[in-house]
């Protein structure tokens, strides 16, 4: 049967063109918009292969439409936008980026979390608004991140690497994680706690964990009445695991001092979203592992699985069940 492969958002040429080499390809033609989910269905009906971003859903309804899909190649390392029981059902292959994003994430949480202690959004923008008339002794003062209790929620690569940077702060490291690491206690000064323990004793609270149903609205109105009233938190991993609404309120009667989101439940954010009114929240378009370099990586490799797929060869980066 003749490879057909589709690609849901336009990808620099010179990465289609290695497909094209072996396959015939269609790509939607646009960056920033997402295909249609009406006509992503329909171009899928053919399709043996398709290369995915979190904004198709993956599910029962996809399968139906697309019967000779035999590959699904994510080009994220999450994959809660794939039912992968059912492609596991139906044999289908689904792979995903891990590593290569791993550190340009955890750059970007790091970033998050100084920007938000450090107040940085509302002093460029005191600057931009002409209201730096003086210095003064407590203007636009902050969180210190040296020295404080930070808690990392899920331990995975991306986990780690925050730890990593958090080496050189003099920072106490706690995490919490489904199961407990301990070479990684070892190897990177971090200490376990319990989800409670961790929330109550964190300056920062820094969420790296997949999305699962046990994960999904794990920070809701009981967790924010548990951290510390000066606690900042930190999103890196998916909207749906903050109760927005529970975040909202915790902010405005002082439960916790504030959060920087790369993630938000609904994405992309409605303009009238309160979190957009509000000073001590910093919410950025889901851009952790953008960075030219590891984006790249992340289209070369959703190029080599999608290749290896069409050879009938074991992709690099399968995501077993
Ligand atoms: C991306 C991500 O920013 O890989 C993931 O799971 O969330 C991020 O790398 C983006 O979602 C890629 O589709």
């Amino acid at each position: 049967m003749e490879e057909k492969v589709l690609i849901s958002r336009k990808l620099p040429e010179k990465f289609v063109q290695q497909i094209e080499n072996l396959a015939k390809v269609k790509m939607w033609d646009s960056e920033l918009e997402p295909m249609p989910r009406a006509q992503f269905l329909e171009e899928a009906k053919d399709a043996t292969i398709v290369i995915t971003t979190l904004s198709e859903k993956i599910d029962e309804i996809f399968f139906e439409a697309a019967p000779n899909v035999k590959g699904v190649v994510n080009l994220a390392v999450g994959f809660d936008n794939i039912d992968l029981e059912l492609a596991h059902e139906k044999k289908v292959i689904v792979t995903n980026t891990p590593e290569v994003l791993t550190e340009t994430t955890a750059e970007l949480g790091f970033s998050l979390m100084l920007t938000a202690a450090r107040r940085i959004v509302e002093a460029v923008e005191y600057v931009q608004d002409g209201e730096w008339k003086s210095w003064g002794p407590y203007l636009l003062a902050g969180q210190d991140v040296h020295g404080s209790t930070v808690g990392i929620y899920g331990m995975g690569a991306i986990g780690e690497a925050f730890a990593r940077r958090l080496l050189g702060f003099n920072c106490k490291v706690l995490y919490h994680n489904r199961s407990r690491k301990e070479e990684a206690e070892q190897r990177l000064n971090v200490e376990y706690r319990s989800f409670e323990e961790l929330l109550e004793e964190s300056d920062f609270v820094v969420c790296t964990a997949p999305l699962t149903p046990e994960t999904k609205g794990i920070f809701n109105k009981d967790a924010f009445e548990k951290m510390k009233n000066s606690a900042i938190l930190i999103n890196i991993g998916r909207g749906p695991h903050i109760v927005e609404n529970d975040l909202v309120d915790a902010i405005n009667n002082n439960e916790i001092l504030g959060a920087a989101l790369d993630v938000v439940e609904k994405e992309p954010i409605a303009n009238d979203h309160p979190f957009l009114k509000m000073d001590q929240v910093i919410v950025v378009p889901h851009i952790g592992s953008s960075s030219l370099k590891t984006r790249n990586k992340m289209v070369q490799l959703c190029v080599d699985n999608t290749i290896q797929i069409i050879k009938g060869d074991e992709p690099l980066t399968p995501v077993k069940i």
